[in-house]
Formats: structure tokens, C-alpha cells, sequence
């Protein structure tokens, strides 16, 4: 077996590990590469180079030769596209001019981020060029031109054309200046420790190379919820230190924002109101973004979590959301700022007892409204669902709904919901089903995907997700979490790829190109949502977890809250109505069809049944079995399918490093008994409720 993984014992490597094993059975249209030819003095190419060099070394165990012009054998030319004049005009098709490597026309194809990889000879060397408009675009290429040859599909004679589907692909970091991570499970921040900055800023660098390996371009660096200590990011006190995140990051074409304290000028700036009309208000934060551009010129602006969840904001001073992103806006705009204005504003201190107000309604009737209101450098960020990434939600409203407002999704990579890196949760799949899913807010064919990719004429879009990194060692805690990461961001720059084909690049990446080992991981990921699904809660209802730190199952430990996330099971069924019919309306939020299609227990799609519908434990579903048995016989399933990743894994011992493989089997087999955990607790809990016994006589407490 020669393609064990076992050259990076911790999996701080993560997918750059460039396992050696891949080279020496190179695709017959693979070339070994003898050097790398690049314009010294263009210094935006210096990293692209750098991380060409280090991979090309220790995938091939030479260092290939930097050269400034290609003379003979194999050479990657990584060329940076002059600017001319004639770029601008639309390709003309025939004459195009050529700058030797790429033509005009050839050029008119590239967005600033995108990159051409072709082959061609030129002084007696078989060259394969990266071509692109800037440095961050040839570094793309660079991770591209690396990602095939380590998935043994790079062809010599390939022609590739690529461009970032999404514009903004922007992670969200909950870190704390005390250290910790807000729904965090890979240890502790590696921003931030005791209160300061960190100043070993060797991680954060390799975070920013992973980050640019899948073509993310943006980082906020700190938790939407802004507490004391980050709320003084802004001063002249934390900024030098703030630059220089800004710095490394700026290598790998990565742009930094920062979360702010909407009452920021009350608690920095002495001042008694944070009052958006305020002009002693509007000047303070002229003037603070002012100071902020002289630290760092490129700063990429603000993210706002604004009376949410105890969060300071404009509602306080009686103006609305568009009054309070707008002020931030005019200060950030001479600088080219974007204020990136969180949609997950709902009433967390509702009455259980209420059954008219519904959390689900809550971002669409805040925002709606004011669609149109917001100035061009806001972007409203909008989590997939319509609550708060539970395991299965409708895709949101709002996403489709807003015509005239910039804005952008906001997924979860950090599995809060989804395991916590304890359980395998592969998010792909579901992310595929918010992106492909057609809203029709421009008729048939109107996915997530598209709107995110081709924003209406003069707006701007984006991605963005919480992330799931830490200090662990494999960033993650589990190693294979580490997949989530890496697929939101092909996804973000490429929404079409399927999760499968991810999954597949990913391990060969990580784990070398052994097809048992491809296969394995590969299956034991596609497979993962829908196990860990189907042993938690059923059928779209969500929260059946324990309030606070979300972790196992606790079926009622949200049901008499005050924070909107109610099941309303009782003895004789469960689900939330929210038809327009007789239920709470959130149905009718979508266009048509959906609106309809959710409307109708008949047609309402089965995974999200008792999202939209109270339904009876007696209902047959389409499959013929009862609510209530499909929920035991799902439970069944999902924890013995639990049972089975454990042996799927084991089948991997001996072609997967030892280190890795021990890490990931014990986070397997800890999954395994709480799968049987969530099962039994969830099938006592309706079995207790409805009277009605499993049709199979499993035990059920
Ligand atoms: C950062 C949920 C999470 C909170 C999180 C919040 C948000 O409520 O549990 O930890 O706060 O979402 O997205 O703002």
C-alpha cells in the first residue's frame, strides 16, 4: 500500500498536506515540472510563486528551479495580465491582440479574481501558463493547477477558464478577545488569547493559505456579538495590531472586516445616544472609519448584528433597520466600506403560550419592508433558514424575496445543530439544497445559486459562514469536519460543483489518491447529513436539543422557552401550522409555486412536513407507514447507519496514518452510542406522548 497518509500526523495540514504518494503515479498527462517562471519585479506574484514552489517540492522531492524566462523542459509560467487599454473593449472574436501568452480576447473572459491555465511552448520549454489580472487571481490558479495534479486530473494539454461564481466568500469568525469561540468546537481562538491579540501570527497565516486554497476573499475577525473588550477593536490602541492581521491576509488576497458595537459611540466615544440621525452620532463614525483607513487602507468594513438576541441597535432610538445600516454606510463610503447587516432579528422573549407570533415570519417582516432602503455600499446577510440553522429548514424567504437590496446568504460551517465536529456531518448536501433550490423570484430557474451569482442589475451579493476552525491541532477537532470547510468554499466559488465531486477532490487531497480510501470517506461523508438527520429530530420540526449549549437531546428543553422554537407535540400530534389556511402565514411568503406547493400537507415536500404543518401521529405519509412509525423507524435506522460508519472506518485501518485514523475513530464510536442516545430518548419521548407502540416491537423506553 503506497498511498498511506501518514506525513502529517496532527492534520494541521488539513487538504495542502501534498502527499508525495500522488506523484509517483503520475496520469499519463501529468508532467513533472522542473521550474517555475515568473516576473520577479511583480510582487503581487511573490506568494502564488511561494506556494507553487512549496507544493511542487514536496509532491515531486525537488525544488524546481525559479527562472525568469522558460528555456527547456517543464515550467508553470505564472503570468500577470497588463492592464491595456484594449481589455475594456468587448472581445472582437478574430485579430485579438496577444501579450504573448494570452490574447484580448482571452483576457475579456477574466474577472479580476478568475484565471486562464493553458499550455504552451515557448523558448524550447513545454509551458504550462497561469494567467490571470492579479495576484490573487494567479494564486486561485495556482491552488487550482495543485488541486489536479493531487487529484491526478490535471492534463497537460487542459484549457481552463475560471472565474468566482460569488463575488464576496466571506467566513464569519465568532472568536472572543478572551479567547474562546462562540460555538466553538476546535479549541480556542487563534486570534485572540488573555484579552489580546495574539502575536504568534504563524497560524493565522496558515489559516489565510487554506482560506485562499479555496478561494475564499474575506475574513471578520472577530463574534457578531460584540462585548466589551472587541468593541474596542477600533480604537488606536487595538488597530496596529489589527493591521497587521490585515497584512497577512492581504498575501493571499484576503480583505478583513470587523464586527462592531452599534453602541459604540456611547461606550468609546463618550457621547449619550447612539441614535443614527444623530449628527454628533454620524460624525463620530465618520471619523472612526476615517482613523481605521489610515491603519488599514483596504479595510473591508463592518458586520452588524443589530437588535438581535440583547444586541445594541437602532430600534432603541425608534428608527428602523435601514436608518441605522445607512449611517454606518456614509461613513465607510468614501473609503469604499460595505456595512454587511445581519437579517436574524426575531423577539427572543416570547411567550410559549402564544401561538400567533412566529419566529419564522420574523426576518422577512422586519426586512421586507424596507427593501429599496438601504444605500449601495449595505448588504443585508441572511441565514439559509428563516430560524436558525437547525438540521433541516426551508431555504429562506428573504433570498429571492428582496429585488432592490444587496445582500447575502449566511450559512453555518461550525456544527452547532449538526453534531459540534463530535458526530460526522457532512454539510455539502445540505448546502446543495439551499443553493439549487429554485425560489422563482425571477421565474422558473431562479436557484439560490443563480441570484447569488448574477445579483439584480447594480447590486452587489455574497456568501458567508461561520467557521469551524479552532486552535486544535487539525483545526477542527474532528479531522474529517475539516471537509465542511473546504466544501463551503468550492461552493462559494463554485455553486454548481455537486457535494459529491467535493468530497471526492477533498480526500484525494487529504488522504492521498488510494480509490479504497477515496471511495470510503467519500461514501461515509455523502451519506453523513442524512444519518445524523434521521437519528435527531424529524421531518424539518428542529431544537429537540439541550437549551444552552445544543449538544444531545433534550426533545422539550426548548418547548416552554421564551426564545420562539416550539413543537407543540402533544398526545395526539406535532408540527408548527404555518399555512395561511389556519396557521401562522409563513407559507405564503414565497412566490409561486412554493408558496402553494408548502401550503398543502399533500404537497408540502416530506423532509419539511412538520416544519409547515401540525400533523397527526396516525397520518400516513406517502411511503405508506404513519407519522409516528416513521419517526421510530428513522431513529432505528439513522443509529444503526451510526453503528456502520464506525465500521465503515475501520475497514480504512492501515491505508489511512495511524494518528488520524485513532482521532477519527474515537470521535466515530463516541457518535455510535450517542446516536443510540438520541434515538432512544426521541422514540420514548412519542411513544410516552402518542400511546402508540413501534409496529416492530423494538425497545422503546
Ligand atoms: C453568535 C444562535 C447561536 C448564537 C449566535 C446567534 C447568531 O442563536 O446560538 O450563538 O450568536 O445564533 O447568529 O447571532
Amino acid at each position: 500500500m503506497t498511498n498511506i497518509h501518514n506525513c502529517d500526523k496532527s492534520g494541521y495540514k488539513a487538504w495542502l498536506v501534498y502527499n508525495q504518494a500522488t506523484w509517483t503515479k503520475p496520469n499519463p498527462n501529468t508532467v513533472l515540472f522542473d521550474s517555475i517562471c515568473a516576473d520577479p519585479v511583480q510582487k503581487e506574484l511573490e506568494v502564488a510563486v511561494e506556494e507553487l514552489k512549496e507544493a511542487l517540492t514536496a509532491i515531486s522531492g525537488k525544488i524546481p528551479e525559479l527562472v525568469s524566462k522558460p528555456t527547456s523542459g517543464n515550467t508553470v509560467l505564472i503570468h500577470l495580465i497588463p492592464q491595456r487599454k484594449t481589455l475594456k473593449t468587448a472581445d472582437t472574436g478574430n485579430g485579438s491582440e496577444s501579450d504573448g501568452y494570452i490574447s484580448d480576447s482571452e483576457a475579456c473572459r477574466l474577472d479580476n479574481e478568475g484565471f486562464i491555465i493553458k499550455s504552451c511552448q515557448t523558448g524550447g520549454a513545454n509551458c504550462t501558463v497561469i494567467a490571470a489580472k492579479t495576484g490573487a487571481g494567479a494564486l486561485y490558479g495556482v491552488f487550482a493547477l495543485i488541486r489536479h495534479i493531487l487529484c491526478g486530473t490535471f492534463d497537460k494539454n487542459a484549457y481552463i477558464v475560471q472565474n468566482p461564481a460569488i463575488k464576496l466568500r466571506m467566513l464569519n469568525q465568532w472568536d472572543n478577545m478572551d479567547g474562546s469561540i462562540e460555538r466553538g468546537y476546535a479549541g480556542n481562538s487563534i486570534f485572540y488569547r488573555n484579552g489580546q491579540i495574539t502575536t504568534d501570527l504563524r497560524r493565522v497565516r496558515d489559516y489565510a493559505r487554506l482560506m485562499a486554497s479555496v478561494g475564499l476573499n474575506s475574513i471578520v475577525l472577530n463574534n457578531v456579538n460584540v462585548h466589551g473588550p472587541e468593541t474596542r477593536l477600533i480604537t488606536k490602541e487595538q488597530l496596529p495590531k489589527v493591521a497587521r492581521l490585515a497584512d497577512i491576509f492581504r498575501e493571499y488576497g484576503i480583505k478583513i472586516y470587523l464586527s462592531i458595537n452599534y453602541s459604540s459611540p456611547i461606550e468609546l466615544g463618550g457621547l449619550d445616544t447612539a441614535d443614527p440621525l444623530d449628527s454628533r452620532v454620524r460624525s463620530w463614525w465618520s471619523e472612526k472609519a476615517s482613523e481605521i483607513y489610515e491603519y488599514i487602507p483596504d479595510f473591508g468594513g463592518f458586520l452588524v448584528k443589530a437588535d438581535s438576541e440583547f444586541r445594541p441597535g437602532p430600534f432603541t432610538y425608534g428608527r428602523n433597520h435601514a436608518e441605522g445600516a445607512n449611517m454606518l454606510a456614509a461613513a465607510l463610503k468614501p473609503y469604499g466600506g460595505l456595512v454587511i447587516w445581519r437579517c436574524f432579528v426575531y423577539n427572543c422573549r416570547q411567550d410559549w403560550r402564544d401561538r400567533v407570533t412566529d419566529r419564522a415570519n420574523s426576518a422577512y417582516d422586519n426586512f421586507m419592508p424596507l427593501d429599496g432602503s438601504f444605500d449601495d455600499n449595505v448588504i443585508l446577510q441572511i441565514k439559509n433558514g428563516p430560524m436558525d440553522f437547525q438540521v433541516r429548514e426551508p431555504v429562506s424567504p428573504l433570498i429571492g424575496g428582496l429585488k432592490k437590496s444587496n445582500y447575502m446568504l449566511e450559512l453555518q460551517v461550525t456544527q452547532e445543530y449538526t453534531g459540534q465536529q463530535r458526530h460526522l456531518c457532512y454539510l455539502a448536501p445540505m448546502w446543495k439544497d439551499v443553493l439549487d433550490f429554485d425560489t422563482y423570484s425571477r421565474g422558473k430557474g431562479s436557484t439560490v445559486a443563480r441570484l447569488l451569482s448574477e445579483p439584480e442589475d447594480g447590486l452587489i451579493s455574497g456568501i458567508a459562514a461561520v467557521s469551524n476552525i479552532g486552535d486544535d491541532m487539525n483545526w477542527t477537532g474532528h479531522d474529517l469536519a475539516q471537509a465542511n470547510l473546504y466544501c463551503y468554499g468550492r461552493l462559494a466559488w463554485d455553486p454548481w460543483l455537486t457535494s459529491e465531486e467535493i468530497a471526492r477532490e477533498w480526500t484525494m487531497q487529504t488522504f492521498g489518491r488510494d480509490p479504497v480510501v477515496t471511495d470510503t470517506i467519500t461514501g461515509m461523508l455523502l451519506d453523513s447529513y442524512h444519518i445524523y438527520e434521521s437519528y435527531t429530530t424529524p421531518l424539518g420540526i428542529g431544537w429537540m436539543v439541550n437549551p444552552g449549549h445544543h449538544y444531545g437531546p433534550n426533545v422539550d428543553g426548548y418547548e416552554y422557552s421564551a426564545w420562539g422554537t416550539y413543537h407543540r407535540a402533544d398526545h395526539k400530534g406535532i408540527g408548527v401550522d404555518r399555512s395561511v389556511a389556519t396557521g401562522t402565514g409563513f407559507a405564503g411568503k414565497y412566490f409561486p409555486p412554493n408558496s402553494s406547493i408548502y401550503e398543502s400537507i399533500e404537497t408540502c415536500p416530506e423532509e419539511l412536513l412538520l416544519f409547515f404543518h401540525r400533523v397527526e401521529y396516525d397520518y400516513r405519509l406517502k411511503s405508506g407507514v404513519t407519522l409516528i412509525q416513521y419517526i421510530y423507524d428513522s431513529h432505528f435506522e439513522g443509529a444503526a447507519r451510526a453503528a456502520e460508519l464506525v465500521d465503515r472506518w475501520k475497514s480504512l485501518e492501515g491505508r489511512i496514518g495511524s494518528d488520524c485514523f485513532g482521532r477519527v475513530l474515537a470521535r466515530l464510536e463516541e457518535q455510535a452510542a450517542h446516536a443510540c442516545e438520541w434515538r432512544d430518548v426521541i422514540n420514548s419521548y412519542f411513544y410516552r406522548k402518542s400511546g402508540i407502540p413501534d409496529e416492530k416491537s423494538r425497545p422503546i423506553y
